[in-house]
């Protein structure tokens, strides 16, 4: 049995954010109605195409195992049909801009009053305060949640991440929110009111940078290359380029690379406990019992002369050979991947984190699964519906409407054509 079997939710997502939730929640058993505006329907079902007149992958990649229904949830019936909806679901979500779902007429009050076991969870940008009312997306996050800040080169430009921990990010957030949410209906018998904040999303996944931020009022983060090139630091936390965010140094360093892999590059970390095996691993065994060399506090002002010694060696392999050096070490390395090998990983396929979809209109595409295994609640991949494939049978099957209504509805306009 699926863990979330017997539970509905009411899918009033769309773009990025609220998907990455309800996608989760679908993946581990949940019943995902996912309501989208007649002949329009979620707008990444239209963005970044790469076939003409069928869903993106944008789309594809994060409504996995939903069904969908066309509502105009502006117009009376559509309005009665959503009532329905919420009488019957256990959870609405929704990640529309501040206060559309209000404008509907569908507060957090009036949800409340019709179905109070209904958990209503929300993502919006910014939680209450100077900018609640801004609409937000990954990037501004990113940038207002402390990521870009802290991110690349020190004296460079912020940079954002290819990890879209705004969007897909603060979706985990929520979707941890839901549960816990059911949870307590357990005991309490009563739904409520679940928020996550994009901004807040952020900032938690940064808090390695909110402790360094406390840190420098103690003294320099010397773990920090700029410590080692006297470099003075200033009064926020700064960009700290590819330095490991641990206490245990480390950079990326180019590896023997070829025309088939341009980039090719390992993660290094110089752990402490392993230093001696570095040391002979890059022939340098005299900075084993060297002063200068031998203690974590004795290296922090050398981290350059050290790592350059490193990149000599690591130069000399391609960073699968650094990897397989290196492992039965135990000292801390990775390739640096690309999309192109992790999606032909075989690994990652056998586990079901990589996965072949085939779709009715695009045919075979390649995603990414459930990253979270459970042993006894199997997660299932299931392609992305297509936009309102499910009316008629939510209405019929999920809603208990008659055949001769089911026309009524289909006559008044609200599902569209
Ligand atoms: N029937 C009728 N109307 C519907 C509908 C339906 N089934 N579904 C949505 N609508 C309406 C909404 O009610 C809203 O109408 P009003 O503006 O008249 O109130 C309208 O469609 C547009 O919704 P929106 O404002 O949420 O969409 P947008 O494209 O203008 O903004 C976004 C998109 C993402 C910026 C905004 O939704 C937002 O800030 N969301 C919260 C933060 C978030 O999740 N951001 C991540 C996005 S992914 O990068």
């Amino acid at each position: 049995m699926k863990a979330l079997e017997g539970i509905k939710i009411l899918d009033f997502t769309h773009v990025q954010s609220g998907p990455t939730c309800t996608q989760l929640l679908a993946w581990v058993g949940a019943d995902v109605i996912k309501v989208e505006r007649p002949g329009v329907g979620d707008a990444t079902r239209g963005q970044l195409r790469d076939v003409p007149d069928v869903d993106s992958l944008y789309f594809t990649m994060l409504n996995h195992n939903k069904r969908s229904i066309e509502l105009n949830t502006k117009e009376e019936t559509g309005k009665e049909v959503l009532i329905r909806l919420i009488k019957t679901c256990d959870v609405l979500v929704e990640n529309f801009a501040p206060g559309a779902l209000d404008r509907m007429g569908f507060s957090w009050e009036r949800v409340h009053e019709i179905n109070p076991r209904m958990i209503m969870a929300s993502i919006k940008g910014f939680g209450p305060g100077v900018f609640e009312d801004c609409k937000v997306y990954e990037n501004v996050a990113q940038c207002a949640g402390g990521a870009a800040s802290t991110t690349g080169m020190l004296g460079d430009v912020p940079l954002v991440t290819g990890a879209q921990i705004g969007d897909s990010g603060t979706g985990l957030h929520l979707a941890f929110g839901i549960v816990t949410a059911l949870f307590h209906r357990e005991h309490s018998g009563k739904g409520q009111r679940v928020t996550a904040a994009m901004q807040d999303g952020v900032l938690n996944l940064c808090r390695v940078k909110l402790r360094d931020q406390q840190r420098l009022a103690h003294g320099p983060l010397t773990e920090y290359s700029q410590y080692g090139e006297d470099i003075p630091f200033g009064e926020a936390a700064p960009r700290a380029g590819n330095d490991s965010g641990g206490g245990q140094p480390g950079r990326i360093l180019k590896c023997k690379g070829g025309e088939d892999d341009p980039d090719s590059y390992t993660y290094f970390i110089t752990q402490a406990a392993v230093w001696k095996n570095v040391c002979d691993v890059i022939g340098k065994p005299e900075w084993k019992e060297d002063e200068n060399y031998a203690t974590p506090k004795a290296r922090l002002p050398r981290l350059n002369e050290v790592f350059d010694a490193i990149e000599e060696w690591t130069m000399t392999k391609t960073k699968f050979e650094v990897m397989e050096i290196c492992n039965p070490l135990n000292i801390p390395v990775g390739p640096i991947l690309s999309m192109k090998e992790l999606a032909e990983d075989q690994s990652l396929r056998d586990t079901g984190t990589v996965v072949e979809v085939d779709h009715p209109t695009r045919g075979k595409y390649v995603s990414v699964g459930n990253p979270v295994k459970l042993s006894d609640s199997p997660s299932e991949v299931k392609r992305s519906p297509l936009l309102g494939e499910h009316t008629d049978e939510i209405l019929s099957e999920v809603l208990n409407y008659t055949e001769e209504e089911i026309k009524e509805i289909h006559a008044s306009g609200a599902v569209g054509e």
